[in-house]
């Protein structure tokens, strides 16, 4: 049986150090605001802006929520991001992913302070994970790394294959790999071979957003599996891309979905909403 990783778990252990690091702040009399927008009400889009909501409320961050409608322009978007961009009392600002298609993503993620991108996607923190600057790391990714090492497995010299090729996961969860010393493939859609080549993994991050693509076939005896992907079938039951029933057996160990990776990537906000403030204060 393999390890069942445990993202809720290892999600409140990294809140609750976050807690003690937001209450010394506080003692100190300094508060931190996370800015949250929502751009009309998608049901999974608000599952997790509430989760959000609900880890700042745990660990002690401020969090202002701004809901608008589907219709919104771009342009009121932006300004927006502007007021928030200048307002001292806020920290870090979180523009919740999907928009609608008459939004430019790339340009709101780029409309965002670098000092405020506690998502980790503006190109200036794409390029500092890049060289090795110090700047914000993507939350997904980052927690997926957390979850690797406190499950107590090294990534230095591992195989890692990144199924995906996203900006805002298996790019940067590339990236990441290597810093940790890991050999890095990442595969995506045009990938010749995609089962040959996964099996080839110790550590197998999946984020190519199909429902339980992942089974047994692709994944070698005693693989660590990390399953990014999360879908919702008619009956609202959770799944991810890796099909668990059939991977978990031949795994070292696996995350499961719910209770994987999804809290860790609320939980490395959370972390990121701090780290927002002392870049701040450094500047
Ligand atoms: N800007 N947009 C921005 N930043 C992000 O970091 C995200 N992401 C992704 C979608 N758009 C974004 C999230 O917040 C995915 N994501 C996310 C966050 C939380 C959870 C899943 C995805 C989560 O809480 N998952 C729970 C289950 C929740 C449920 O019941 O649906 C879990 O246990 O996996």
């Amino acid at each position: 049986m393999a390890i069942r990783i445990d993202g809720r778990k290892i999600s409140g252990i990294i809140k609750d150090e976050v807690r003690d690091s937001v209450e010394k702040l506080r003692k100190e009399g300094v508060e931190i605001t996370l800015a949250v927008v929502q751009v009309g009400e998608d049901p999974a889009s608000t599952v997790y802006v509430g989760n959000k909501k609900k880890a700042c409320a745990y660990t002690g961050i401020n969090s202002r929520a701004y809901n608008l409608p589907e219709s919104v322009t771009e342009a009121e978007l932006l300004a927006l991001i502007d007021e928030l961009n200048g307002d001292e009392s806020v920290n870090g600002i979180l523009v919740q992913l999907p928009l609608p298609p008459h939004i430019s993503e790339s340009r709101v993620i780029k409309a965002i302070s670098p000092l405020k991108d506690v998502d980790g996607f503006h190109v200036q923190s794409a390029g500092a994970l890049m060289t090795g600057e110090p700047g914000f790391l993507p939350c997904t990714p980052a927690g997926v790394i957390e979850l690797i090492k406190r499950t107590g497995v090294d990534i230095t010299g591992k195989e890692c294959v990144v199924i995906g090729r996203s900006n805002i996961v298996g790019k940067p969860m590339a990236m990441l790999l290597l810093r940790e010393n890991g050999t890095v493939t990442v595969c995506h859609s045009k990938t010749k071979n995609l089962r040959e080549v996964a099996k080839r993994a110790d550590i197998l991050v999946v984020a190519i957003g199909r429902p339980k693509f992942i089974d047994a076939s692709y994944v070698k005896e005693g693989a660590v599996v990390i399953d990014v992907g999360i879908h919702r079938n008619e009956g609202g039951k959770l799944c991810g891309d890796v099909d668990f029933d059939s991977v978990e057996p031949k795994a070292y160990a696996i995350t499961p979905v719910p209770g994987g990776v999804g809290p860790m990537t609320i939980a490395m906000l959370m972390k990121n909403c701090v780290a927002a403030y002392r870049l701040q204060k450094s500047i």
